[in-house]
């Protein structure tokens, strides 16, 4: 399955196949997002085809159906599944706390809906995700299309109101037209450098109409398992 893989890969594959240590038989799995839990939805596959592992998943997007399908894991909707016992997704940021930023793929909204409708959220990453403080990534929020450069313009608003440092907002666009999410909306990026009060910062957000959800998870991931270029993996 893996070949000869470059560090970054490596790394990314470690933590996916440590972390599917965690999943039993019977269970019901959200399946995360990315390189990383792409890596994650194949061993799966693999421990479903050679070991009879019996489990149901829960994709967070089209393209994590497809791939689970393609490996033979048996999907469900999150509506069939009510609630599930872990789920195993990716990141573009983790810091001490275990807080995140994701959306970098475009998938936060079904992601945060299935990793909060879990018993367990375990987020795998490479080494290269660990921060002391989240924001130097561009911290990623699922607007509505209807009115979206109002939307943007009442968030800049608030960031200036709340004194965020980096206040650059652009949308997301997918070569000419914009990046349009699973659910049918756009995606802007805030260039924020450092995010102080990311609790506060995620509820501000969501009370600006037009805004689905943000990138924000706090207090969701329970564990992160973190792999290292050289085959390495620890736990946090
Ligand atoms: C998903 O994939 C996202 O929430 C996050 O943006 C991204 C991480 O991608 P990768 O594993 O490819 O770095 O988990």
């Amino acid at each position: 399955m893996t070949g000869e893989l470059s560090p970054i890969d490596k790394a990314k594959f470690v933590a996916a196949k440590r972390a599917v240590d965690f999943v039993e038989d019977g269970m019901r799995v959200g399946l995360g997002t990315g390189s990383t839990a792409a890596w994650m939805v194949r061993c799966l596959g693999e421990m479903v085809r050679d070991d009879g592992l019996k489990i149901r998943g829960v994709p967070t997007s089209t393209r994590t159906a497809a791939l689970a399908r393609e490996v033979g894991i048996e999907v469900i909707s999150l509506d069939e599944a009510r609630w599930l016992d872990l789920t195993i997704d990716g990141a573009d940021e983790f810091d001490g706390d275990l807080n995140l930023i994701k959306g970098g793929g475009g998938a936060l909204l079904q992601e945060k809906i299935v990793a909060t409708a879990s018993d367990q959220m375990i987020v795998i990453a490479d080494v290269g995700k660990e921060v002391e403080t989240l924001g130097a990534f561009p911290l990623p929020i699922e607007v509505i299309p209807f009115g979206w450069q109002t939307t943007k313009a009442l968030v800049e608003e608030m960031l200036i109101s709340m004194d965020v440092l980096g206040r650059n907002v652009t949308l997301r666009m997918n070569g000419d037209a914009p990046f349009v999410t699973d659910e049918g909306n756009h995606i802007l990026d805030l260039h924020l450098n450092r995010i102080g009060n990311a609790r506060q910062l995620s509820m501000v957000l969501n009370q600006v109409p037009g805004v689905v959800e943000n990138g924000l998870f706090i207090d969701i991931c329970d564990v992160v398992v973190v792999g290292y270029g050289d085959g390495r993996v620890e736990t946090r």
